[in-house]
């Protein structure tokens, strides 16, 4: 039972980092060049930057490779020793991040306003979706259903506390 519980959080651990490294990174160029939609607002915003995305990206993949390397040791998922599936889970991370700062712009959110739930699991859909699409075999064969309503519930709990410590240290301008 506990074994499933820390392979569940294994398997996403190269997805949470880039979310929480990305503010440490954070950089001044926005991913969206400062431009607006359609809608006159900004595609994206400041809080999209590609100094987060590829710094996110980077610490979630080499925590992912340091993870291939133990994972005989401590009998956790392997990600078939594939470094390209922890990149894919980083980078689908990060995307998801976007994605939904695209929806919250579009819902009329300025950059850190407050979109509960979604603020917390936008990048677990994003590292899901874009690796079920990637390494769907993989995916199938270790994200069980189960797997994922546990890292669904437990999720919005851990990254709160993560970035209510950022904040209290000062990289994060929001507690959420
Ligand atoms: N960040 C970044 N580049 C990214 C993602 C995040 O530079 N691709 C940095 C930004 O400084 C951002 C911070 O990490 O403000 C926190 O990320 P997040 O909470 O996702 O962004 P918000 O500022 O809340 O913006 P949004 O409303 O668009 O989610
Ligand atoms: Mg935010
Ligand atoms: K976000």
């Amino acid at each position: 039972m506990i074994g499933f519980f820390i392979s569940a959080l294994w398997l996403i651990i190269p997805a949470y980092l880039p979310n929480s490294t990305a503010v440490i990174f954070k950089g001044k160029k926005p991913i969206d060049f400062g431009k607006r939609f359609i809608d006159g607002r900004r595609i994206l915003g400041n809080g999209k930057t590609f100094r987060g995305l590829i710094g996110g990206t980077l610490c979630g993949t080499t925590i992912g490779v340091f993870q291939i390397l133990i994972s005989g040791k401590l009998n956790l998922p392997d990600f078939n020793g594939d470094p390209l599936i922890v990149f894919t889970l980083a980078l689908g991370a990060m995307l998801g991040d976007m994605a939904f700062s695209f929806i919250k712009r579009r819902l009329g959110l300025d950059r850190g306003a407050p979109f509960p739930l979604f603020d917390q699991l936008d990048f677990v859909f994003g590292a899901l979706f874009l690796t079920y699409l990637v390494h769907g075999n993989w995916f199938k064969i270790n994200f069980t259903l189960w797997k994922i309503i546990f890292i669904l519930l437990v999720t919005p709990l851990i990254h709160l506390a993560v970035n209510y410590l950022g904040y209290k240290i000062g990289e994060k301008k929001e507690p959420w």
